[in-house]
């Protein structure tokens, strides 16, 4: 990772009100909007139309701003690109409170409230606000923090993305168990969206490809119109704001009036129905493909429009295409977006008539890929019958490209029909199938991973065969977070608490938290971390009785897990944990046991029969744990329910200790493990994903490590694990196994969690035995360390201090530097 400062503005600074700072006129047309929008009731506003209230009190400004920006980046200056982030996921969270922030009105908006007799607390309305939860984890929260990043950094661009009815399902727990609701964000409407009715593109999909003079050309058999609608990020300590269009799916043509007054009132609006469904939901898995011709068609949906409207703009700006590649960046976010090189191949060829190689060095200009898992089960493939019925035009140039390159891997490695077959875009064992990732990289004129581990993992892994003929693509991009939502806005106090020791330069680059460092063993700093993580402390405790009805003290060590549930995350090893201390204690009461409360929250996708009855589990533990009287204060277990960006933000201030216990070379990156930290709570961790350069950037000896490591890893895979011997040498794991397999905690069904403990005696192919002893022991020394406050405050806040390079600030300047700059002018 280097340490890139931020990005120089390419372009005319905007001509509006710099952020962040309160304005006084901009203070005075707030508040009159704001009195405005509720001058019509006569009692107290309710909570929900003072958030109404504000997001329109905020809009004009934002319009203002928004506009601004797009005039400042059409006079970009030349060699600089405008960047699209091609990402089917953006979970966006809440926006009122980033918007307020940026310009500067929380005490307007305070006094506003005040103003009003009986108006709801500021608290009370920002809750209202429903999360924009249109991504499932990593992948699309990444995506929210990098247009935050955009227009901080002042970086022309655009998110592409849809506009799902239903975002991340919400999650209910009934007895123990996850019931996935339909999350209903929209019901209100957006508020924050400019719906852009003059941004109109068709798509098509199905039909034929004609040919004519040698020209082909595509004739749909349907075609689905995307509206743009533009969802507004503002930037801080700056006056841009960057763009999210999400596409939304209407029907081409009105309905047939003849039919409806025949009476066929279905039939007359089918088309209404066939195009509304690409709207429909969030496919809500975040590790496995989902290989539903509805979610091809998102696909291309999203790929095909946003392609035609970087043309047109491309177009309005340059007035010629074969500039396209130069000025623009197409930037797909894992493959979901694949379609997008032959898309823009279809259009450059089909439309605008270039030859092959001009467009395809256009597009191979354009075009870069980021790869966010090494897991196989998520690597996209769809069937070629798919594509024949679907996008037939586009798999004429699939095939086309694969011809040249695989033309292109003969020439380099003459007779190896092996490595031909496996780096052909098409896989040929069973039916057939296109591979996206392939199709991804052979577009691409970079392709990167999201951590150091990861990185080097993915060329010696799954693109070992493209690493070897084209080492020069692949790098590496370590993840980030942004630091205003993240440790801003979330722990105000805590930023207090930094601007006073050492100043604010930190606020505007994080790599100012360095200096931290020097005072991190100070007594009166510490005391006033520990004050400040109790005051956190008590304010989850508080949310969580209150929405909740879970008492949990905030006395005791707060362990807190959440991420989405999955066997390589190893939830199931933070319950093996859990369950040997409540045995411990159980065992010896008497001892002098640091108080814990061990908090997960995370959502399973709804097939994943593993991950729900781990969700299960651990409310089957916490309901054994909470209620044995031998164990009172001294653990503690709770889930909380419909994990999501506004509950994150609640529990990572209030947290001692971070689980990030992930198999080694399984989580590519983590990014909640830097939101943690960043925030002050000490890491248990594997030596995987990004863990590893925090643990380097901190101080190893300030992280609690533990686990094996990848080559451990690989070496006992290939020399036959048997995780048997694991629990035959090791009393406190074998009774932890036996009590979980023989229903102590599944009273009435002790069958329940067999399908759980087996499969760990047998393959246990996330190797929680192996690690668990260690595990354990790590937990020993955090209960150690956490005995001493003094030294726990000091470690937190040399953990604090490492955080300078964990910024999407700078990962998004790795980006203009390694990835997105033109080659050319480089
Ligand atoms: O992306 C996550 C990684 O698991 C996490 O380690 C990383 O920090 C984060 C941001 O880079 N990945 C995802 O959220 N999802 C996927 O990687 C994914 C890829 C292909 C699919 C489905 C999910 O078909």
């Amino acid at each position: 990772m280097s340490k890139t400062t931020v990005a120089a503005p390419a372009h005319e600074p905007v001509a509006v009100r710099a952020g962040d700072q309160a304005d006084p006129a901009l203070t005075q047309e707030f508040t009159t909007a704001w009195k405005r929008e509720l001058s019509q009731r006569s009692d107290a506003p309710s909570p929900d139309a003072c958030l109404r209230a504000a997001i329109v009190a905020c809009r004009p400004e934002l319009a203002d701003r928004w506009a601004a920006t797009q005039a400042a980046d059409a006079k970009r200056a030349r060699g600089v690109r405008r960047v699209h982030y091609l990402s089917m996921e953006f979970l966006m969270g809440r926006a009122l409170r980033n918007a307020v922030s940026v310009m500067g009105l929380d005490d307007a908006l305070k006094a506003a409230l005040e103003s009003h007799a009986g108006a709801a607390s500021l608290g009370e309305v920002l809750e209202q606000e429903p999360d924009a939860a249109l991504g499932n984890g990593g992948l699309g929260r990444l995506a929210a923090c990098f247009l935050d990043s955009f227009a901080t950094l002042e970086l022309p661009s655009f998110g592409y993305g849809l506009r799902y009815a239903h975002g991340m399902f919400a999650q209910a727990i009934q007895e123990g168990r996850q019931v996935e609701l339909p999350d209903e964000w929209l019901r209100h409407g957006n508020p924050w969206e400019f719906v852009r009715a003059e941004l109109r593109y068709p798509v098509g999909f199905g039909g034929v490809v004609e040919s004519s003079g040698g020209h082909r050309s595509w004739k749909p058999a349907e075609e689905i119109v995307a509206q743009a609608c533009d969802f507004v990020v503002p930037g801080h300590a700056t006056g841009r704001v960057s763009t999210l269009r999400q596409w939304h799916a209407q029907p081409s043509r009105p309905i047939d009036f003849a039919m409806f007054c025949r009476g066929e009132h279905m039939a007359a609006g089918q088309h209404y129905e066939a195009a509304d469904t690409l709207n429909w939901v969030l496919y809500p898995d975040d590790s496995t493909a989902a290989g539903r011709q509805l979610r091809l068609k998102q696909e291309f949906f999203l790929c095909s429009a946003s392609l035609q409207d970087m043309i047109a703009r491309h177009l309005r700006e340059h007035a010629e295409i074969d500039t396209f590649g130069r000025h623009n960046v197409v930037h797909l976010n894992d493959t979901h977006p694949a379609l997008a090189p032959a898309e823009l191949m279809r259009l450059l060829l089909d439309v605008y008539s270039m030859g092959w190689e001009e467009a395809w060095a256009v597009t191979t200009q354009a075009v870069s890929y980021t790869n966010h898992t090494l897991m196989p089960e998520a690597l996209e493939t769809w069937p070629v019958r798919m594509f024949e019925e679907l996008l037939p035009r586009h798999l004429e140039i699939i095939y086309e490209i694969n011809r040249r390159f695989l033309d292109e891997v003969g020439a380099r490695f003459p007779g190896d029909t092996g490595l031909i077959a496996r780096m052909s875009l098409i896989d040929e064992n069973g039916e057939r199938r296109v591979r996206m990732a392939s199709l991804a990289i052979v577009a691409s004129h970079k392709v990167n991973g999201v951590s150091a581990l990861h990185s080097k993992l993915m060329v010696q892994t799954i693109f070992a065969d493209f690493a070897a003929m084209w080492p020069q693509r692949f790098l590496n991009i370590t993840n980030g977070v942004t630091p205003r939502r993240w440790l801003m806005q979330a722990n105000p106090e805590l930023c207090e608490l930094l601007d006073r020791h050492i100043g604010t330069d930190w606020r505007a680059d994080l790599h100012g938290l360095k200096a931290l460092g020097a005072k991190a063993a100070g007594k009166k700093i510490g005391q006033e971390f520990l004050a400040t993580k109790r005051a956190n402390k008590e304010r989850l405790a508080e949310r969580v009785r209150r929405d909740f009805g879970v008492t949990i003290s905030p006395d005791s060590l707060f362990d807190v897990q959440i991420k989405r549930i999955h066997e390589y995350k190893r939830q199931l090893l933070n319950v093996l944990h859990v369950v040997a201390r409540y045995q411990a204690i159980v065992a010896n009461p008497g001892a002098d046991w640091v108080p814990r409360t061990v908090i997960f929250a995370g959502k399973a996708a709804s097939a994943y029969h593993a991950a729900k009855l781990t969700i299960q589990l651990i409310h089957d533990v916490a309901r054994v744990v909470n209620a044995d009287p031998r164990v009172g204060n001294k653990l503690k277990v709770v889930f909380l329910p419909n994990y999501g960006v506004s509950l994150a933000e609640v529990i990572l201030p209030a947290a001692d200790l971070s689980e990030q216990i992930s198999t080694a070379g399984t989580e590519a990156s983590g990014t909640g493990n830097m939101k943690f930290a960043m925030n002050g709570a000490l890491t248990i961790g594997t030596w995987d994903g990004a863990n590893i350069e925090m643990a380097e950037a901190m101080g190893v000896e300030n992280m609690f490590v533990f686990g094996l490591r990848t080559d451990a890893v690989a070496k006992m895979k290939s020399w036959g694990y048997d995780p048997r011997l694991y629990a035959e040498e090791n009393f406190a794991l074998q009774q932890v196994l036996d009590a979980i397999g023989g229903g102590v905690f599944s009273w009435g069904e002790p069958d329940r969690y067999r399908s759980l403990v087996q499969p760990l005696l047998h393959r246990d192919p996330y190797m929680l035995l192996a690690d668990f002893a260690d595990y354990v022991h790590a937990q020993e020394q955090v209960d150690a360390l956490y005995r001493d406050p003094a030294a726990w405050a000091e470690r937190a806040l040399r953990n604090i201090a490492g955080m300078g390079a964990f910024s999407t600030d700078r990962t998004i300047a790795e980006y203009i530097e390694h990835v997105w700059a033109d080659p050319k002018a480089r």
